[in-house]
């Protein structure tokens, strides 16, 4: 699998599947949920909400992920993760790297072959950027997967950097 970083905007990826850093009740908010629901039109806030209606009444946990269509987003789909707000006093990231190795399971069930992640928890939910990269480029390279791409896609230079560095730290990927 290749690593790939961009700095800019997850809805314009031509991906076959962008990662959506939601909440648990997969109803839309704010940062990249909200750009995603905008920007893909109201079909996917159908999908999510026959999800709740479904297999989800209670919400979807944080740590797991979940597909829908994407609108009018160039993806073919959209994966819901919800991430751990970020807490000083327990450790969280056990939460954080299962965002990521859900979405790559659910990201195989469809057969996506290129997926588009945000800095998942790193923006209303706290998570300080430089531990989130290094926790992120973790858990994606330990996932046994199909996937031939995983791009992560970095709103702001500070969030492009962190994640630069850790891939650097951890290494050549092929
Ligand atoms: N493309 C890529 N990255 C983006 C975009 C975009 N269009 N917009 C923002 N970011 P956040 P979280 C970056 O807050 O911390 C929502 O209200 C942003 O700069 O979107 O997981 C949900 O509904 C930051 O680096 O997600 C939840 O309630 C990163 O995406 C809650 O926020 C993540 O920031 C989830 O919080």
């Amino acid at each position: 699998m290749r690593i790939t970083l961009v700095q800019g905007d997850i809805t314009e990826q031509d991906v076959d599947a962008v990662v959506n850093a939601a909440n648990s009740s997969l109803l839309g908010g704010g940062g990249v949920d909200g750009a995603i629901h905008r920007r893909g039109g109201p079909t996917i806030l159908a999908d999510c909400r026959r999800l709740r209606a479904t297999r989800f009444p209670k919400g979807l946990p944080t740590g797991q992920a979940v597909a829908t269509t994407a609108g009018e987003l160039p993806a073919l789909w959209v994966i819901h993760t919800v991430g751990p707000v970020y807490s000083p006093s327990e450790d969280r990231s056990e939460l954080l790297a299962s965002c990521h190795r859900e979405s790559l399971r659910v990201a195989d069930e469809l057969g996506a072959r290129t997926v588009a992640f945000p800095a998942v928890s790193t923006g209303a939910y706290g998570w300080p950027v430089k531990d989130a990269a290094r926790i992120a480029v973790r858990a994606v390279r330990k996932t046994d997967t199909r996937v031939a791409e995983v791009r992560f896609v970095l709103f702001d230079e500070r969030a492009f950097t962190a994640y630069g560095e850790a891939l650097r730290a951890a290494g050549p990927t092929d």
